[in-house]
């Protein structure tokens, strides 16, 4: 899955995308890296950023949402807010990545009246405060049973199980630790039987680890997300696709002891 962010804030790219035909033209190269899924996303959720509007979040995502998937494209839209979750399915996009799991009034029904896939993640507090003290008794076990309960009113709401994948939230009112305990322990989330999304893409953890500015973390990047299939994550939310596909062709050719696709 590659990221598209369609924001002025954005936390790894600094709003570069925010133009109408800088972002077609992302979303075709990240295409053509190999990305399987464009997750196009309109509202920052970096720690500390403000909310924007639905009218806002709407015109910005919407006219890239269309002119992706008249290209045929699968495109994911990451939002917490219902009536941009129509807007954008109704715009073409497949999936509703909210990182609030549907939880927002009216998410659920918005994702149960479409077909289209979800993915639930796991916050601990909100974007602006979520960094100041995560904590937890037992992250894995906490975070794990938060996922399936949604899961399941998902499920309860109509939208069918094969539609639903789960995933931790890395860095979602986590500390390094945390998200560490979660990338080690990823298995255990995979055994629920849903697909699970893993995304640790530039984030604050890397830097801490490699001691790197967000614009110097994709090596990093790219160990963390190879790290995660390798503990069974399904699907990789990356900015940097074509060397996350290389590393990732590499390992499974290693794995599987054959050539793998182009
Ligand atoms: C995630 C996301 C993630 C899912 C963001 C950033 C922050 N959606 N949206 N999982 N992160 N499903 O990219 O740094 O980890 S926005």
């Amino acid at each position: 899955m590659g990221v598209l962010n369609i924001t002025p804030d954005s936390l790894a790219d600094g709003g570069r995308h925010f133009d109408f035909d800088l972002a077609l033209a992302h979303a075709r190269r990240m295409l053509a890296d190999g990305a399987d899924i464009i997750d196009v996303g309109g509202e920052s959720t970096r720690p500390g950023a403000k909310a924007v509007s639905e009218r806002t979040e709407i015109a910005r995502v919407i006219p890239v949402i269309e002119a992706l998937a008249a290209e045929r494209m699968v495109v994911s839209i990451d939002t917490m807010k219902p009536a941009v979750m129509r807007a954008a399915i109704a715009a073409g996009a497949s999936m509703i990545n909210d990182v609030r799991a549907l939880q927002a009034r009216g998410a659920l029904a918005a994702a149960a009246e479409t077909r289209c896939a979800v993915c639930l993640m796991h916050m601990q507090g909100k974007p602006r405060t979520m960094q100041a003290d995560p904590h937890y008794h037992d992250v894995v076990r906490e975070i794990r049973d938060f996922l399936v309960g949604r899961a399941l009113m998902a499920e309860g709401a109509g939208i069918a199980r094969d539609r639903i994948a789960i995933d931790p939230g890395f860095g979602f009112g986590k500390t390094k630790v945390h998200n560490l305990a979660l990338l080690r322990s990823l298995r255990v989330f995979a055994q629920t039987g849903y697909p699970v999304l893993a995304g640790l893409s530039r984030k604050a953890t890397i830097g801490e680890i490699t001691d790197r500015p967000v614009e110097d973390r994709m090596a990093g990047s790219v160990a963390a997300a190879l790290a995660a299939v390798a503990h069974g994550a399904a699907i990789v939310r990356v900015h940097d696709v074509r060397e996350t596909v290389d590393a990732l062709k590499v390992w499974l050719a290693v794995e599987r002891g054959e050539e793998v696709g182009k």
